[in-house]
């Protein structure tokens, strides 16, 4: 098989530059773990910066987003009982929109089927040769049968335990990472949401944050230990529990239900450094990871697609390669930002258990009282939080 570009990994990296190379009238195949059913299956992001639903137009995939996106102007951040809303539309004129990963990875997928785009699924023993010429090739299995694609490029979009970061050679790459000692244990329930805004909550009993997918349905998160066991956390135990860490107005209006999804997911960050190396290009949680607060790992991944994509689109135009050979450049001045933005977010609104001291604990507070006198530091806030410019 041939093709201009290879990308491995058909999560939301990987299927949306697929689409815009496409849309740039660039070929690709993608190659994909995982059937397309389990693929679907997986319940993760779903707060979209302004700069990511405008990718997702770009790409011709938000026709969905239009019509069931909510479209959020504030948010509220709760410390010990007291509340700061952060009118970040107010302050920064853009919004955010609640729209599930799994419905953008669907969105992708209808388009790329409609458009008659190679994705293959349930491809195994990928392997990377040839990663230092202009000639790359991945190797791999496909229903039992070996195969191999030649290509100008590859692209790893196989998130964090993919191979493609794993084929970088270990003299020229660099890894950063710091871990936290606890984890979100997240449910999604077909409730209405407590709060109609996000409400991120500090509590001696450790953070909080109510989100939702739908008008009807809601996702909930509470700070866990790591060691947590998931058979441990009965509906009841979760409901009890969150309402402890709400303000009491809104514990009682908290409407509860079965879980649809539980599940717990750990906190860190975690950077590749280049993330490219000759013909290969690492985009997405293949490249990096952050603590899920604030939302940034999808909204990332997005935004290394975009910088890949206008950069392989000169490339096919006019043969400039300056936008590759400043991809990497580009992309990691962006992920650092978000990285500090996320881990400091994280800091603020977790109680790190026995790593704690008064001191801490009061920084913790002094840094909650700034955002709730100071409209420069809501500013600051806000800036971070509906995404940094491209
Ligand atoms: P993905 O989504 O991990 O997709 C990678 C794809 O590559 C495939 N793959 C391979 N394919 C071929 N060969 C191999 N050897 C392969 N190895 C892996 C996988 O099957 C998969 O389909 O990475 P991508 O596309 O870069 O997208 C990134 C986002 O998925 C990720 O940043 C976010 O989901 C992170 N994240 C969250 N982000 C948010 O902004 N808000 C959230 O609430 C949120 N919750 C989460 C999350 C990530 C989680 N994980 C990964 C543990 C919750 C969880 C549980
Ligand atoms: C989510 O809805 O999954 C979500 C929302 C905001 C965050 C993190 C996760 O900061």
């Amino acid at each position: 098989m041939k093709t201009q570009v290879g990308i491995i990994g058909g999560g939301p990296s990987g299927l949306l530059l697929s689409q815009l190379l496409y849309v740039n009238g660039i070929d690709s195949v993608v190659l994909e773990k995982h059937s397309k059913q389990h693929v679907l299956s997986r319940i993760r992001a779903g707060l979209l910066e302004q700069g990511t639903t405008q990718m997702l137009d770009e790409a011709g995939v938000a026709a969905g987003l239009s019509k069931n996106g909510l479209e959020h102007e504030g948010v509220d951040l709760v410390f010990e009982g007291r509340s700061c809303r952060v009118d970040f539309f107010g302050l920064t004129g853009k919004k955010m929109t609640i729209y599930g990963q799994t419905e953008v990875t669907r969105d992708l997928y209808e388009a790329r089927e409609k458009s008659a785009g190679c994705v293959l699924h349930e491809v195994s023993d990928i392997s990377l040769s040839a990663l230092d010429t202009e000639k790359p090739e991945i190797g791999f299995y496909h229903h039992d049968q070996a195969k191999s694609l030649q290509c100008d490029f590859v692209v790893g979009c196989d998130g964090y335990h993919g191979v493609s970061r794993m084929a970088m050679p270990e003299a020229i790459k660099r890894e950063y990472q710091s871990s936290f000692p606890f984890g979100w244990l997240g449910v999604l329930s077909e409730t209405p949401p407590v709060s109609p805004e996000l409400v991120y909550a500090y509590h001696q009993r450790g953070f909080a944050l109510c989100s939702m997918r739908s008008t009807t349905r809601s996702r909930y998160y509470i700070q866990v230990p790591l060691d947590e066991q998931i058979d441990d956390w009965s509906d009841d135990r979760f409901w009890e529990e969150l309402k402890k860490r709400l303000p009491p107005g809104l514990a009682r209006e908290l409407i509860t239900g079965p879980s649809i999804e539980k599940s717990i997911a750990p906190l860190r960050s975690f950077v590749c450094e280049p993330m490219r190396w000759k013909s290969l290009f690492l985009a997405g949680d293949a490249a990096h990871i952050v603590p899920t607060t604030g939302a940034k790992g999808l909204n990332l991944a997005v935004s290394d697609v975009r910088y890949l994509s206008r950069a392989l689109s000169k490339y096919y135009q006019s043969r400039d390669s300056r936008g590759l050979d400043n991809y990497s450049r580009q992309a990691l001045a962006r992920v650092w930002k978000s990285s500090r933005f996320s881990w400091s977010l994280t800091q603020l609104l977790h109680q790190p258990y026995d790593r704690d001291s008064a001191f801490s604990s009061r920084i913790r507070r002094a840094e909650f009282e700034y955002l709730l006198t100071s409209e420069v530091a809501r500013l600051s806030f806000a800036e971070n939080y509906v995404g940094l410019p491209y």
